[in-house]
């Protein structure tokens, strides 16, 4: 996919509980107050075809979903997202704050699900070719203090009933990536407080506006 888009596009990434919502609104506003247009989305979903198939892949009855399936779903959400919402927006000139991206499928459906990874970078390449977030932002933390942070909200998703065990291999996956590209990932200690956490967010917002 060829994008000679002005805009800059950030992902967030992390596991159930991370924090990437509550920070994706102070990561929109900072970079608001620095006189950017930012565009404020998701995956998977993000526009109103791929909403119906975030909520396919989340519904918790769906339990005899394949994990086939599922990563051809996720890759079906991100095509329309993709070319709905996101290269539009960054060919207008926005950055793009996106809660996760196609980190998340290599860390779910390859790590979690263990698919092998050699499938997700065929679909990644047929969807996005070469196309790449600029920054990637990785809230990390203990698996069970984010699933304690996550299940204070309430009813469970289909990915969150799954077991510790493979919400570690998830961890594991995004640490591995973090280090396998490191000029395009940032580590951030989510288990801090959310003053602290955003105090590691600030010298970073000022890394991407000097850009
Ligand atoms: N998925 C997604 C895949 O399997 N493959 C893929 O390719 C993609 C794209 C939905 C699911 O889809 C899967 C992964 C997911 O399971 P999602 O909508 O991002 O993805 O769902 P979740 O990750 O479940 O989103 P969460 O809302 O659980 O996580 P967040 O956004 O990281 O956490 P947030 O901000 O909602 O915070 C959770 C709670 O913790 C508190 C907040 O107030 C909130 O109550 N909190 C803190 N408390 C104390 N200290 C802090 N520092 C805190 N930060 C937040």
């Amino acid at each position: 996919m060829h994008s000679s888009e002005p805009g800059r596009f950030i992902t967030l990434e992390g596991g159930e509980g991370a924090g990437k919502s509550t920070n994706m609104d102070y990561l929109a506003r900072r970079l608001q107050a620095g006189g950017l247009s930012v565009t404020v989305t998701r995956e998977p979903g993000g526009t109103p075809l791929a909403e119906q198939i975030r909520a396919l892949l989340l519904e918790p009855g769906n339990k005899s979903m394949h994990a086939d399936t599922e990563l051809l779903l996720m890759f079906a959400a991100r095509a329309q997202h993709l070319r709905e919402r996101v290269l539009p927006a960054l060919a207008r000139g926005d950055w793009v704050l996106c809660d996760r991206f196609t980190d998340a499928t290599y860390a779910y459906q390859g790590g979690g699900r263990q698919l092998d990874a050699q499938r997700i970078e065929q679909l990644e390449r047929w969807v996005q070719g070469a196309f790449q977030p600029h920054r990637t932002l990785l809230f990390d933390l203990p698996v069970e203090l984010g699933l304690k942070r996550a299940g204070q909200r309430g009813s469970l998703d289909r990915f969150e009933q799954e077991k510790t065990a493979f919400f570690q291999r998830v961890r594991s996956v995004y640490l591995q990536r973090a280090k396998a590209f490191p000029q395009r990932f940032r580590v951030i200690d989510a288990a801090q407080s959310l003053a602290a956490v955003q105090a590691q967010l600030d010298p970073l917002i000022e890394e991407m506006l000097a850009r």
